[in-house]
């Protein structure tokens, strides 16, 4: 049963791919509002952004902008979460951050409301607690209840991730490639080092010293951290193609005890979040455009890995920016609505 009780919340990041949508997300599940508080860089000043029929004016992310703010749900860039989700939480608002600046922090919990609810108590460690990266929870949703059942000793995954997941820049630019190529006119990169049209490439945020990308290394800790389990092994290999929303994973698993497909796919056909799409031989398969508008984690091609004992291959589908990130975000609010504030 949702809260009686009614909150001030504050978005920032309002106007960007992802605050859009938690926006939206706010409005669908009817989070109990008394105020909303939208906010973003000084450029978006004047803009105005509907919320539940009313016009609301956009205002400046500022450090004393949490005063009286019971929430705040932050997806604004690493940067100015760093910088400002201290000064919200000084205020004795709550932030949910959706950016991986707070995410590894000892102190702050990192959440999947399917997997590990209970972290949400920790947030009064530091008032802060870390929505999780996109391709890693709607891999953990997939996962969870296989590790519980079976035990994973580890997963070896490959993404196939949509541009929405840079932002709102990055989709016009997959659209004015796409538009430029297909009439024969020189096409310009601005948000990727290459070419993202017609294209697809291994690189998914900065690369690191050992030559993993961060996206790669985050689905690693991440992972662990959800599961509060430090012995799985996870190795990714994160790619960009030309999709605008919805990221797709091929994950394979080694489990410890004994696995089939057929008890894989009966345990997900009851796994909350989770929905099975899987009749290969009438061409049924999760796909990214009907993962799109809503927030079930799809879950299909689900094998027997033959060249290894317990092995488990399987495809996950999911809107990278609603279970990815604003709905698991929305929803992370409605425990601590429900059960802490
Ligand atoms: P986006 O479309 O580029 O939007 C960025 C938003 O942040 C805009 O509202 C922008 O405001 C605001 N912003 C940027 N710099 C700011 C500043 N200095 N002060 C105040 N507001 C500022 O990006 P997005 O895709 O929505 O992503 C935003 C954040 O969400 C990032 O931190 C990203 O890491 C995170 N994210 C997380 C996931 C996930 O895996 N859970 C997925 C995607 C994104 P203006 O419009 O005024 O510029
Ligand atoms: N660079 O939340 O570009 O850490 O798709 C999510 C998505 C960072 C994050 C992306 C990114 C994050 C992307």
């Amino acid at each position: 049963m949702m809260s009686k009780k009614k909150f001030n919340v504050a978005v920032a990041g309002a106007t960007g791919a992802v605050g859009n949508q938690m926006v939206s997300c706010l409005e669908e599940r009817k989070f109990p509002i008394n105020s909303i508080k939208l906010l973003a860089s000084s450029r978006s000043m004047g803009r105005k952004m509907d919320y539940r029929g009313d016009s609301v004016a956009v205002e400046e992310l500022k450090e004393s902008s949490f005063k009286g703010m019971d929430i705040a749900i932050f997806s604004a860039g690493g940067g100015t979460s760093e910088k400002f989700a201290p000064f919200a939480a000084k205020d004795g608002c709550v932030v949910i951050d959706n950016s991986s600046a707070w995410r590894m922090d000892p102190d702050v919990p990192l959440v999947v409301p399917e997997v590990n609810p209970h972290a949400v108590a920790q947030y009064t460690n530091k008032g802060i607690i870390a929505n999780p990266n996109c391709s890693t929870i709607q891999m953990v949703v997939a996962l969870y209840p296989l590790h519980k059942k079976f035990g994973i000793k580890r997963i070896v995954v490959s993404t196939y991730q949509a541009v929405s997941g840079t932002g709102k820049k990055a989709i016009e630019e997959l659209d004015s490639q796409t538009r430029a190529i297909l009439s024969f006119k020189s096409c310009e990169n601005k948000v990727y080092p290459h070419t993202i049209a017609f294209n697809c490439l291994p690189h998914i945020d900065v690369f690191l010293d050992n030559g993993y990308t961060k996206e790669e290394t985050k689905m690693v800790y991440e992972t662990r951290k959800i599961l509060e389990d430090d012995t799985i092994g996870v190795t990714a290999t994160t790619v960009r193609v030309p999709v605008f929303y919805g990221h797709s994973e091929s994950i394979n698993i080694e489990a410890k005890e004994n696995i089939s497909a057929q008890e894989v796919k009966s345990i997900l056909k009851n796994a909350p979040g989770v929905k099975v799409v899987d009749d290969p031989k009438n061409n049924v398969y999760p796909l990214a455009i009907d993962a799109v508008g809503q927030d079930l984690t799809l879950v299909g091609r689900i094998r027997n890995d033959e060249s290894i004992k317990n092995g488990i291959n399987m495809w996950v589908v999911a809107d990278n920016i609603r279970k990815g990130a604003a709905t698991n975000a929305v929803q992370i609010a409605e425990i601590l609505a429900n059960k802490y504030l």
